[in-house]
């Protein structure tokens, strides 16, 4: 196969709710977007660079100038057998996961179109439906938290996971554990804390939460290994693992007990996959991770969540919650068990609405 073309752009997009974490609130998102040609056939892919460097380094100007100015020309005319020969290919480029998986993953859709499979059956995924979980923002109060979780609870979602950051902590989960004391709940940091802060992290264990997301350094095995032998609950990383010989690490030194695995902060789907692959063999569960991404991205992280070790619920969740209209047709829905059935169309199987894409966008570069 050959990729003849890319088509880089830039949209816009309100969230239906700001969202925040300890690193920031967001309210409108810019999201970078690549469409390719490859043999006639069109692929999808998103990038979920940030708008700034404060959840990984990367970001929307450094995604399009390491695709337009290194990823290009290294992909340009080249032949290859198949989108998994992708990731060795751009070896080269070290780093910048984000903007090689946006290129990746829209390979490996217009693969499945030319094999004319679903792009969930070309990577080996067992599931034909998926569990959802969803992930909440820091709200400004107890009340409004509380509500929210009502609601989605009330839509189905089998697991609520909230932000946390210091200040905001055990009072909300406190808060939620009296009210609901029965569901799946879990926390993520976004790297809020410090190792120091490990008394306070084990007072979180009153409260039975499947897991803590990254509470550390985002790029700390070390003190999460120290912290992980503290602590009963699990530790879950995520911003921690960029690759495979991360995971690898953080499983051996104890640093944590389940992964969230994300396409763009992996690069796409072959080290996903490898990343699933090693997991599995180490009895280590995983889920999907989302990044506020937009109908294109949201259709690859289905895909990846049918893979087998997929089994708790991943943050992949309906378009509405994020967006009053989503770029792709059918949008993405959740059913009343909490949990998106699968589409046996060819490709991400959902459709880019090309002419809502087009009005939502601010920048666009096409490149042969
Ligand atoms: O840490 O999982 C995270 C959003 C932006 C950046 C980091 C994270 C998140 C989320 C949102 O938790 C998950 C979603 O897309 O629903
Ligand atoms: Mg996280």
């Amino acid at each position: 196969m050959k990729i003849h073309s890319i088509t880089l752009r830039e949209i816009r997009m309100s969230l239906v709710t700001p969202f925040e974490t300890s690193f920031g609130r967001l309210a409108d998102r810019r999201i970078l977007l690549l469409e390719l040609n490859s043999d006639g056939v069109c692929g999808w892919g998103e990038s979920v660079a940030g708008e700034g460097p404060f959840y990984a380094p990367e970001t929307v100007e450094t995604a399009w100038h390491i695709l337009r100015d290194f990823i290009w020309p290294l992909i340009k005319d080249r032949e290859f057998n198949s989108a998994a020969d992708l990731w060795q290919i751009l070896s080269p480029i070290r780093g910048h996961n984000m903007a090689k998986a946006a290129i990746e993953s829209a390979a490996w859709d217009a693969e499945a179109k030319q094999k004319n499979l679903p792009l969930w059956k070309l990577i080996g995924g067992v599931r034909h439906e998926i569990p959802c979980g969803v992930s909440i923002g820091i709200k400004p109060t107890l009340e409004e938290l509380i509500s929210t979780v009502e609601r989605e609870l009330a839509a189905g979602y089998q697991r609520i996971k909230i932000k946390i950051k210091p200040g905001k902590d055990i009072e909300p989960v406190e808060a939620l554990r009296q009210r609901f004391p029965r569901i799946r709940l879990m926390v993520d940091a976004n790297s809020a804390y410090r190792l120091e802060d490990w008394p306070h992290l084990k007072r979180l264990e009153a409260y039975y939460l499947m897991m803590i997301e990254q509470p550390l350094g985002w790029d700390d095995l070390y003190s999460h290994a120290e912290l992980q032998r503290k602590l009963e609950t699990p530790i879950c990383l995520d911003e921690c693992i960029h690759t495979l010989e991360h995971a690898l690490a953080a499983i051996d030194l104890g640093a944590c007990r389940i992964i969230n695995i994300k396409l763009g902060r992996v690069g796409g789907f072959t080290p996903s996959i490898q990343i699933h692959d090693l997991c599995r063999s180490r009895q280590i569960p995983v889920w999907c991770g989302g990044m506020l991404e937009s109908g294109i991205g949201r259709a690859h992280n289905i895909a990846l969540s049918t893979l087998e070790n997929f089994t708790l619920p991943g943050d992949v969740t309906a378009s509405r919650r994020y967006w009053t209209e989503d770029i792709i047709e059918p949008e993405v829905e959740v059913s009343s068990q909490g949990t998106i059935r699968v589409l046996d169309r060819p490709g991400i199987g959902y459709t880019p609405r090309v002419d809502r894409i087009e009005r939502l966008t601010a920048r666009k570069e096409f490149l042969k």
